[in-house]
């Protein structure tokens, strides 16, 4: 399908704007349980203050800033340049994640950026989800050629995430985006045809057994969340939170909202789980679905939006 210019313009920075209001929203429940949320919250719906000030972003958003920056400026991968914005960009109290911390230590004593990653975890390199949650931008370059999609996304997983594993989710995270945007918005989208498609794409077999359990839960009448989180997952690993926000969005598509309160309800990894599916979601709707109060509240709107904008340039002028 071929998409119009201001549709695609307004995907893009719903998608990443998305990404950064789910991340925002579930900031501050990050680490609780689901029932934890409930107790404490009822159901948490609007941008509130945690371990930072409400509306503001963690980790997940600032390296989606540094992977936006870098593809932008050009034009595509440069290993080098993306990590000297991972570092540039790094702030601790954002709420990073072990890995990535030690990855961007180890580069700054002189490790080269190629070797570091794979230092982790005894060799293994890590599988946590820090490089699914920042890979929308390259969902968004490439959203018309999954072969590219794919090998991108390795390699910006692969600067901090050398664990196929790792690496694997962010390419299916990036995925769900590129198919998001290729939707129509507003028509009955297609869920089992979207869901087969990841299937198809995902390589490795643990993800490929999560996304067929996701598309066995989508086919159910109703689905208790408890069910969710046990069969799906809502921790840190990128194999039980990339799967969970593809379900998130799918069995919430009719609402950017709904999706995305969805998500961060789920507790445990609630920013991450809440970012990856308002990226998808947002691709899917455009940025004027994404509610106005949780907009006006978010930190830094102004310069995701312009991030979002230039990637659009770049498809535009192609
Ligand atoms: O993946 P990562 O950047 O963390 C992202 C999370 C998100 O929730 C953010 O919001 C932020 O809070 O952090 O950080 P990593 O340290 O690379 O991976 C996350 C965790 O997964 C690790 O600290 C480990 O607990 C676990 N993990 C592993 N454990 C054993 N063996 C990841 N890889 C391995 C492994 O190979
Ligand atoms: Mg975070
Ligand atoms: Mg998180």
């Amino acid at each position: 399908m071929k998409i119009k210019p201001e549709i695609l313009r307004s995907k893009f920075i719903g998608s990443l704007l998305g990404l950064a209001v789910g991340d925002a929203l579930g900031m501050p429940v990050e680490g609780l349980t689901a029932e934890e949320i409930r107790l404490k919250f009822g159901v948490v719906k609007e941008m509130i203050s945690g371990r930072l000030p409400a509306g503001c972003y963690t980790d997940d958003t600032e390296m989606m800033i540094g992977v936006a920056e870098s593809l932008i400026e050009n034009r595509g991968f440069n290993g080098e340049d993306m990590v000297k914005r991972f570092i540039r960009n790094f702030k601790f109290w954002r709420g990073y994640g072990y890995g990535p911390i030690k990855v961007l230590e180890m580069i700054k004593k002189g490790v080269p950026w190629e070797k570091a990653a794979e230092k982790l975890f005894g060799g293994e390199g890590s599988y946590g989800n820090g490089g699914a949650m920042r890979i929308a931008p390259v969902g968004l370059l490439y959203y018309d050629n999954p072969e590219i999609l794919r090998s991108v996304a390795y390699k910006v997983a692969r600067i901090t995430h050398a664990n196929k594993l790792g690496m694997e989710g962010a390419a299916i995270q990036a995925y769900a985006v590129a198919l998001a945007v290729m939707e129509e918005p507003h028509k009955t989208l297609e869920v089992e045809d979207f869901i087969t498609k990841v299937y198809m794409f995902s390589c490795d077999n643990i993800f490929r057994d999560k996304v067929r359990l996701v598309k066995q839960l989508l086919e159910k009448n109703s689905v208790d969340k408890f069910e969710v989180i046990s069969r799906l997952g809502n921790s840190i690993e990128a194999f039980n939170s990339v799967p969970t926000a593809l379900y998130s969005f799918l069995a919430n598509y009719e609402s950017f909202e709904d999706a995305v309160i969805y998500a961060v309800n789920l507790g445990g990894d609630a920013d991450t789980i809440g970012a990856m599916t308002g990226a998808i979601a947002g691709a899917y709707y455009g940025v004027e679905a994404i509610p106005k109060r949780w907009l006006d509240r978010l930190e830094g709107r102004p310069y995701i939006e312009s991030l979002a904008e230039r990637l659009w340039m770049i498809k535009h002028t192609d």
